[in-house]
């Protein structure tokens, strides 16, 4: 017999402080013919990050802070002139100031005028996105998506990272072999005219939209009246053959949601909008605006192309799949396949997720605890018109809210909104520090029928992940180990959401379809607004936060 020796592998443990992330945004418009991401004829002005739409990734190692100097030369009149950029998913302990959301956490950045986000990441790591949070301008182009890898990756250059096969700092990498740039995966809709034109009419809902687009390309539907040549759809991959790939995908819609599956493929979910979750194979799951699904996905078939579909709701094109399936679609696509269009089939799906099965890999209790939380917040949503009949407005709680000349978080540090303040008509809600919170979220669908399409509302909270109670249809709460994520989908029912008041500041929550939002679905808690003034949680504020407003509001309509 042989003794073998033992090799004792050591492995270094190198510990290392987090990083400066340094990025420059650079925001600018399409001009000419480039504006026609899914073929349609007409160009229009799309807003562009760094000359790219969608905007380019931003990645940071966990524990990382990011300086993100955002540069507006958005110069269409066409689409909003000002910016601001909100970083979705991420706490901002500390730095509320960078949340970037409009009237609530800054003013906006005018044209010609820069303005430098800085924010830490603290623990978190998973996939999350930016995008304007002015007006209806990410409408308009202005979308990106952020990712925090694990902290092994700390000593490493970015270049290195975005090429490592996986993450061996995340307690699921031995499950997928590939997770980097071109496995992130961004679906979004389109309109054929800039936002503003297409909701000049504010007496209907939504706009409706005109497209798919997967990560940045898409295919109008060819008509009779525009025979142009087939547009090239979207690739996912090139894979190899038996490797595990991490997708990560986005929903960066102003409207639509996405029921996403891949012929013959099935999809493991490991990540639910930040969360790690116990992986959970399905073979197909919805996708609401703002929402993100890490899924591993096996390239276990024969080399061959096939159909990456992401169907929409409303069915933006009342397209017959069977006729074009590139409409709506992109292609998944091996290594070694012709480059050509994929001819599987639509299998429907045998196990689709549902968002209660979820539970979140660690800490699965949810924020605020198990028990009865402090405070239970009745949060209905209703439909109402404006006075004048000229207006659909949406409520969320008491009313509706569209921001304050005067950001929310500037009226906190002025002392204009203080611990005491009620909940008075602008829709702003004082709560206490370390409570915990449920808030039932009451939709608007007339009872005993299936909502309208537009009665499904994506509701996401800033500053907070919060643990679903109760999701929509779900038949009892669950208060050991809900699922947690930022943005939660009333969609044909209510729905219950915990979390806890750790993190001071002025956070916004609000309807992700971004119509809805235009139209006043939002309300802001301001979160123990004394401890956002002074202490050890008090804000840090970026350079030139406070000039933003002067700057701004001394602009004229056209330039705001
Ligand atoms: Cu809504």
């Amino acid at each position: 017999m042989f003794w073998i020796p033992i090799l004792l592998v050591v492995l270094p443990i190198t510990v290392v402080d987090a990083a400066q992330r340094n990025y420059s945004l650079v925001l600018s418009t399409t001009s000419g013919g480039t504006g026609r991401p899914d073929g349609w004829p007409f160009p229009r002005p799309i807003v562009l990050t760094n000359d790219t739409f969608p905007g380019p990734l931003i990645s940071a190692q966990k524990g990382d802070t990011l300086n993100i100097n955002v540069t507006n030369l958005i110069s269409s009149p066409r689409v909003r002139r000002s910016t601001t950029i909100h970083w979705h998913g991420i706490f901002q302990h500390r730095t509320s100031g960078s949340d970037g959301t409009a009237q609530v956490s800054q003013c906006p950045i005018s044209p010609s005028h820069s303005f430098q986000y800085q924010f830490g990441t603290d623990g978190q790591a998973g996939t999350f996105w930016y995008h304007s949070h002015l007006g209806t301008q990410y409408c308009d182009g202005l979308v990106g998506p952020l990712v925090i890898y694990g902290e092994s990756r700390i000593n490493s250059s970015l270049e290195c990272c975005l090429s490592l096969s996986s993450d061996p700092q995340d307690p699921l990498a031995s499950l997928y072999d590939v997770d980097n740039q071109n496995t992130i995966i961004t679906i979004g809709d389109w309109n054929h005219l800039p936002a503003n034109e297409a909701f000049r009419d504010t007496t209907i809902l939504q706009p409706n939209p005109d497209s798919v687009i997967i990560n940045g390309n898409g295919r109008f539907v060819r008509g009779p009246e525009f025979p142009v040549t087939p547009w090239p759809v979207s690739v996912i991959g090139p894979v190899t053959r038996n490797l595990r790939y991490r997708f990560r995908i986005i929903n960066t819609s102003c409207y639509t949601f996405f029921n996403v599956s891949i012929d013959k493929h099935t999809m493991t979910v490991i990540e639910a909008d930040g969360t790690e979750v116990n992986p959970l194979t399905v073979d197909s799951f919805t996708i609401f605006p703002g929402q993100r699904y890490s899924v591993i996905v096996k390239a276990d078939q024969p080399v061959g192309n096939y159909w990456f579909r992401t169907t929409p709701t409303p069915n933006i094109t009342n397209w017959d799949q069977n006729k074009d399936p590139a409409v709506n679609n992109a292609i998944f696509r091996y290594e070694g396949a012709p480059i050509a269009e994929p001819t599987t089939t639509f299998t429907p799906p045998t196990k689709t997720l549902r968002e209660w099965d979820m539970v979140p890999y660690s800490s699965p209790a949810p924020p605020g605890g198990t028990g009865l939380p402090d405070k239970t917040f009745v949060v209905p949503i209703n439909l109402v018109n404006d006075a004048m009949g000229q207006a659909t407005i949406w409520t969320l709680g008491n009313g509706s809210f569209f921001g304050t000349a005067v950001p929310t978080l500037m009226q906190i540090l002025t002392g204009s909104i203080s611990a005491q303040k009620a909940l008075g008509d602008d829709n702003v809600v004082t709560i206490g520090y370390n409570e915990s919170i449920d808030l039932t979220l009451v939709n608007d669908c007339d009872p005993g029928v299936p909502c309208a399409i537009e009665d499904n509302h994506p509701l996401h909270l800033h500053g907070h992940e919060f643990a679903v109670i109760q999701a929509a249809n779900q038949p009892t709460p669950n208060y050991k180990n809900p699922p947690r994520r930022d943005t939660v989908a009333i969609y044909n029912g209510n729905v219950t959401i915990r979390f806890n008041t750790l993190n001071p500041g002025p956070w916004i929550f609000h309807c992700h379809i971004d119509w809805h939002l235009a139209q006043g679905m939002a309300l802001v808690f301001a979160e123990a607004p004394d401890r956002i003034k002074s202490g050890p949680d008090s804000v840090i504020l970026p350079p030139g936060w406070k000039e933003l407003c002067n700057i701004y509001d001394s602009l004229p309509p056209d330039q705001q």
